[in-house]
């Protein structure tokens, strides 16, 4: 299996996060990716490789025009401000609720970064912009692949996306990989017979973003398994109600699970989801490949352990179809590698 991976992510290294009226240390560093180079390097699981350059107009199949320009300028506009804010992250303070208009987009720039966020979690730092493109890249690489034949491929890329939609960023994610993956299976890969694509997110927290951009359309399914909505992180999206809408009905399906469910659940909710991917019919799957479903993960509450991945890898391949792996959330440092590995070992059967 190709991993592609590209050293610009560690652009991308906010230093603080707002959590209960407090700034507190980034749990989302650029430490946790260069963990799972190493282990795929130490275990000598497939190749590594650059992504290849995607030209921007993929981005507009997924995102809006005007939030791409944003992201694309926000930093200099930060620094335009004030040459003093070139050593400060940029945070959102202020939000469009609620009975607000979203269609005009504000002169100010706080009100900007407002408008195209949904969290105070997620800094916009000096090379977000360099480094989320550049994952985006990989993410679209590990697509390419599905479409040459390949039976599966990894995007080690961060930031990570599934928080992103089509115009906002939050959850520490600014562009959707997976969907952009999953959009590029459908636009690249028509001729070998890529008609309809399954999107598995396994990440700890709903995939709000992911659900969201596909939510009304027929060709793509989104699956989840993670934390109940109700009290789990990103809390307004994510309820097993949620089926999709319009020529999407039936292609969205939620496993929420409580905070402390063990493997045998969860294992249990990923059976049923790759089930009704494959009632679905899908012709490739692409995995929202979040490990903070580890036990040992500082800011979510499932109870994995490490060899649980192998099981995990497995069951996804059993699925039988062209896979692409890409990287999400997975928070607790140290293990991340071993954790992601073992994952990907369980699927090629190594
Ligand atoms: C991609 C991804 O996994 N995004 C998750 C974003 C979660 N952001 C909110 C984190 C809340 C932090 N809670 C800290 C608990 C410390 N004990
Ligand atoms: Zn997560």
């Amino acid at each position: 299996m190709i991993t592609f991976y590209n050293h610009l992510h560690a652009q991308h290294q906010g230093k603080f996060e707002m959590f209960r009226g407090e700034l507190v240390p980034c749990f989302e560093v650029p430490a946790r990716a260069d963990h799972v180079l190493a282990e795929l390097q130490r275990r000598q699981f497939g190749t590594v490789q650059q992504p290849q350059a995607f030209d921007d107009a993929v981005l507009e199949r997924v995102h809006s025009p005007r939030y791409l320009r944003f992201l694309a300028t926000a930093w200099q506009q930060w620094v335009a401000l004030d040459p003093a804010n070139a050593g400060k992250d940029i945070l959102p303070s202020v939000w469009p609720t609620r009975s607000f208009r979203t269609d005009i987009e504000p002169e100010n720039f706080a009100a900007r970064m407002g408008l195209y966020s949904f969290d105070a979690g997620t800094p916009f730092t000096a090379g977000t912009w360099v480094a989320a493109r550049a994952g985006a890249n990989c993410a679209l690489s590990a697509a390419q692949q599905l479409v040459q034949g390949k039976r599966a491929s990894f995007a080690l890329s961060r930031p990570p996306g599934h928080h992103a939609g089509a115009d906002f960023f939050g959850g520490y994610c600014f562009l959707n990989n997976a969907a952009l993956a999953a959009q590029h299976l459908l636009d690249a890969g028509k001729e070998a017979g890529i008609s309809k694509v399954a999107v598995l997110d396994i990440d700890y927290h709903h995939g709000n973003g992911t659900q969201a951009i596909f939510y009304d359309r027929p060709d793509v399914f989104f699956a989840s398994i993670h934390g109940d909505p109700r009290t789990e992180y990103p809390f307004y999206l994510g309820h097993a109600d949620e089926c999709g809408t319009g020529a999407g009905l039936g292609d969205n399906l939620n496993l929420p699970l409580p905070r402390g469910t063990g493997f045998a659940a969860w294992s249990q909710a990923l059976d049923t989801a790759l089930q009704a991917i494959a009632n679905y019919g899908a012709k490739a799957l692409v995995v929202s490949m979040g490990m903070d479903t580890f036990v040992g993960d500082p800011i979510a509450g499932f109870t994995l352990a490490s060899t649980d991945y192998f099981s995990v890898g497995q069951r996804i391949a059993a699925a039988g179809l062209p896979t692409a792996f890409v990287f999400e959330g997975g928070y607790a440092v140290a293990e991340v590698g071993v954790n992601a590995v073992n994952l990907l070992e369980g699927f090629t059967g190594a």
